[in-house]
């Protein structure tokens, strides 16, 4: 069993230094925030994910400790975020990680990279920072292996999804490998070139934004033909080799609409990839055609928007669809007010819109966001924007007798339409 310092306890650091201690290792979660430290030995982790908390309390119990001092460690993980700043990757974090890693740097420890980061990083930002310790790559080991987990199934995925592993050199890929083969049961996939794993965890998120892209723009095809997009995926992806994924309002979380751009740092190339990007930021408008086709005025409907969560089940609402289809209704409504007025930098445009938010799992009191029964009650129309168990068991007849208006907007495709238009609802579906 090894030492290992994890940097930076959030949504990927934290569930694997948990993990890392149940394999037995002695594990120092490290973080620069103190409020998270002193929530974590409170025994809060603010991390809404399944089977998380009691993961860590029996870490926390047995070989993790979390500070704000770095401590010398043979293996460093870096799992610290990388926004994206005006399409450029913000690696000031992985850089600031690899300042501290420094400073605790010995010959033979290893430093693993984990962040999304661009191609190149690891050997072109993260190396030359560790060698401000005096020593030289290849007298410590370096590699880059990429977190794959899925939010709402983190601590499986931790533990059973392949990892690709890439060392500068073979002694690093050993090593990173002695440590992931003690608690990842998936395959591990190693190159001695951390170009290579940087790259192919960027075309993972950027194959599921382009083929979502495809699903979008699918939806509105057949809608033009009067057909039901869902059910034509369903049966197209009958075909062994089709898997075309589904239609929504948008494409949320902090991967996906993200990560493809980090693509077009070291290339001018970037074409249908960023058209994928346009078309998913685009289905707030869609929705909001589709929308403005059943009420009288948009300028002065009362829409509820259930769901800013970035998707079903999660209470994270980072680049959230339901927020951006709220904002696309306001813009609308206001360029509906007053014609002429959109991008012009404003008039005195007044809209009478109402714009009410619900989601039964996002806390985030910016948000002003509302109970059921109030987003519902005397609304022209609702939006199922994110495809929550909860809105998946709406009674129909409750939320007809609720609703002003008789319109669901189902941008998710959960509801049993037949069942809903019963109770006198139009569900029209994405
Ligand atoms: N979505 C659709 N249609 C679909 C699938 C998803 O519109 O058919 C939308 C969701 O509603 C959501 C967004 O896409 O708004 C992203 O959701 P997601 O479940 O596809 O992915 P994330 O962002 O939760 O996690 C992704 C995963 N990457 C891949 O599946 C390739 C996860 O495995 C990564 O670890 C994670 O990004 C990450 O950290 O990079």
């Amino acid at each position: 069993m090894s030492s290992v310092c994890v940097h930076g306890l959030g949504y990927i650091g934290l569930p694997t230094a948990a993990v890392l201690a149940e394999a037995g290792h002695d594990v120092f979660g490290y973080d620069v925030d103190s409020e998270l430290l002193k929530a974590l030995e409170a025994g809060e982790t603010r991390i809404d994910e399944p089977g998380l908390d009691d993961v860590i309390a029996d870490a926390l119990d047995s070989s993790l400790s979390v500070t704000d001092e770095v401590v010398p460690a043979e293996y460093h993980l870096i799992c610290v975020p990388t926004p994206l700043e005006d399409d450029h990757a913000d690696l000031a974090a992985v850089e600031a990680a690899g300042e501290t890693v420094a400073t605790v740097l010995r010959a033979e420890d290893t430093v693993i990279l984990e962040s999304t980061v661009p191609p190149r990083t690891t050997s072109e930002v993260l190396a030359p920072v560790l060698e401000r310790s005096g020593l030289r790559v290849g007298e410590f080991s370096l590699a880059y292996s990429p977190e794959t987990v899925l939010p709402g199934n983190v601590l499986t995925e931790l533990r059973e999804n392949d990892r690709a592993i890439g060392g500068v050199d073979e002694r690093s890929v050993a090593s990173a490998v002695a440590l992931y083969e003690s608690f990842v049961g998936g395959d591990l996939r190693t190159t001695t070139d951390p170009t290579l794993a940087e790259f192919v965890k960027l075309l993972q998120n950027t194959y599921r934004d382009v083929n979502i892209a495809l699903a979008n723009e699918v939806a509105m095809i057949a809608h033009d033909y009067g057909l039901d997009a869902r059910e034509a995926i369903a049966l197209a992806n009958h075909h062994p080799r089709v898997n075309i994924h589904q239609p929504g309002p948008g494409v949320g979380g902090h991967c996906i609409p993200i990560d493809p751009l980090f693509l077009g740092q070291g290339s001018d190339r970037l074409d249908l990839i960023e058209r994928a990007r346009a078309i998913n930021d685009g289905m707030a408008d869609y929705v909001t055609d589709l929308l403005e086709a059943q009420v009288e005025s948009i300028a002065d409907a009362t829409v509820a928007v259930l769901g800013v969560a970035y998707k079903g089940n999660v209470a994270d609402a980072r680049e959230s669809p339901g927020l951006r289809l709220a904002e696309t209704l306001q813009r609308r409504a206001r360029a509906a007010h007053a014609p002429g007025a959109e991008g012009t930098g404003g008039t005195d445009a007044d809209p009478m819109i109402d714009v009410r938010l619900h989601d039964p799992h996002v806390t985030d009191s910016h948000l002003a966001l509302v109970s059921l029964q109030d987003a519902l009650s005397g609304a022209d129309a609702a939006v199922i924007a994110t495809d929550h168990d909860e809105y998946g068991k709406l009674d129909p007849s409750e939320v007809a007798a609720q609703l002003d208006g008789d319109t669901v907007i189902d941008a998710k495709g959960i509801l049993d339409a037949a069942a809903w238009e019963a109770a006198g609802i139009t569900v029209v579906e994405l």
